[in-house]
C-alpha cells in the first residue's frame, strides 16, 4: 500500500490495499500511522460484503448502532443505510445523509471516534462529501482566541437538529420518546486533545452545537458564528468526489463533514453503507 496526501493539511488516499481480506498487523500499523497523519483516509476500488466492512471498521474500535433505527440495515443493524432511493414509498436509507456540517454523534457523552462510509451507488455528478480539518483550524486561531476558549464547554443537542430537519424539509420524523431519552443535551470541551498525538482541535459543529455553556446567548451565538466562519474557510476544507467502491474513514474528534445530497437533482441514485465506531469522553 502507499499513501497519497489529497488536501493541504489533511486527507489522504490509501492505494493498493484490499480491505476484503484479513489485514496483517503491519498493514494496520501503516493505516494507524496514516490515520493520525491525515485524519481522513480514502480506500479506492473496494468490493466488500457487509461483514467485511464491519470487520475493517472494528479495527478502529467497537461498532455502535445509530439512534435512528428506521435506517438500520435489515440484517446488520451496525450498518446505517444512506440512500436517496425510495421504493414503494419507503426510503431505502437516510435520504439527506447529514447535509449540514457536523461531527458524528457529538451529541452523546461519548461521541463517535470514527466513521466509515462505503459507496455502493454514486451519481455521475455531485453528492460529494465536504470535510473540514479542525486541527488546522484550531492551530490558525490567534493566541488571544485560544486563551479565550481555554476551559470553555459547549452544549450539543440532537433534538434541536432533528427539529430543524423536520421543519426545513420534512425529510425527518419527530424523535420518539425513547430516541429523545437516548440523546439528552450534553456538554463537551470546545477544544479537545487527541490523546494519541497530543494535537488540539476545535470540537464544535454547526449541526449539533447549540451554545457555549455559562455565556449569555448573544455572546455565545456570536462566538460560535465567528468560530464556524473561521473553520469553514476554503483553506481548512476539502471536497471529496466519490467513486463507486470507495471506502472513506474519518476521525470525528478532529474533523467535521457535510454531505451535499440535498443539492442532487431529483431521481439521482446515491447509496452508502455507514458504520459508527464508539469513542471516549473528550478531554
Ligand atoms: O453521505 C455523506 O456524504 C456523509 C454522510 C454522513 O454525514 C455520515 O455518514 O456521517
Ligand atoms: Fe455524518
Amino acid at each position: 500500500m502507499w499513501v497519497e496526501r489529497l488536501g493541504r493539511t489533511f486527507m489522504a488516499r490509501v492505494h493498493d490495499l484490499d480491505l476484503s481480506r484479513p489485514l496483517a498487523a503491519a498493514e494496520f500499523a501503516a493505516i494507524d500511522e496514516a490515520w493520525f497523519a491525515h485524519r481522513v483516509l480514502c480506500f479506492p476500488q473496494q468490493q466488500l460484503t457487509e461483514p467485511q466492512l464491519m470487520t475493517f471498521s472494528s479495527h478502529f474500535g467497537p461498532l455502535e448502532k445509530h439512534v435512528l433505527q428506521d435506517y438500520h440495515h435489515a440484517i446488520y443493524p451496525e450498518i446505517l443505510m444512506l440512500s436517496t432511493i425510495v421504493e414503494d414509498g419507503k426510503p431505502l436509507g437516510l435520504a439527506d445523509a447529514g447535509s449540514y456540517w457536523h461531527s458524528d454523534v457529538s451529541y452523546k457523552a461519548k461521541p463517535s471516534r470514527a466513521s466509515t462510509l462505503y459507496g455502493l451507488e454514486i451519481p455521475d455528478d455531485g453528492g460529494d462529501t465536504l470535510f473540514c480539518d479542525m486541527v488546522a483550524a484550531f492551530d490558525a486561531l490567534l493566541e488571544q482566541m485560544k486563551a479565550r476558549l481555554d476551559g470553555l464547554q459547549a452544549a450539543h443537542n440532537y433534538h434541536h437538529r432533528n427539529r430543524v430537519l423536520v421543519d426545513q424539509k420534512g425529510i425527518r420524523r419527530d424523535l420518539s420518546a425513547a430516541q429523545k431519552a437516548e440523546t439528552p443535551e450534553i456538554l463537551h470541551p470546545v477544544v479537545r486533545t487527541q490523546p494519541e498525538t497530543g494535537l488540539k482541535a476545535l470540537f464544535i459543529n454547526p449541526g449539533f452545537t447549540v451554545r457555549i455553556e455559562g455565556m449569555a446567548e448573544p455572546e455565545s451565538t456570536a462566538l460560535l458564528e465567528e468560530l464556524f466562519a473561521h473553520c469553514l474557510q476554503d483553506r481548512f476544507c476539502f471536497r471529496y468526489k466519490w467513486k463507486k467502491g470507495d471506502v472513506v474513514a474519518w476521525d470525528n474528534a478532529v474533523t467535521m463533514h457535510c454531505a451535499t445530497v440535498l443539492d442532487l437533482p431529483a431521481g439521482s441514485r446515491r447509496t452508502m453503507w455507514r458504520t459508527i465506531i464508539s469513542g471516549d469522553v473528550p478531554i
